[in-house]
């Protein structure tokens, strides 16, 4: 399953080493990739091994909120 998540609050380098290292550590993601112009968060993942969900927390536990 893929999806493209808005975070807001994406603003530099930091921010996506930070948050492809948080989201990559989860089991089943098979790619992450942030865009820092668009402030987006590119996530291929297996929806048997990991939720929708548990992803957002873990960005949320990083310091970043995904907007709705
Ligand atoms: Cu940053």
């Amino acid at each position: 399953m893929n999806t493209t998540l808005n975070v807001p609050g994406i603003s530099c380098d930091h921010c996506k080493k930070t948050i492809e290292g948080a989201v990559g550590q989860l089991d089943g993601i098979g790619m992450v990739e942030v865009d820092i112009d668009q402030r987006t968060v590119a996530i291929d993942f297996d929806d048997n091994a990991v939720t929708l969900p548990e992803i957002v927390a873990t960005l949320d536990e990083a310091g970043y909120e995904v907007a709705r």
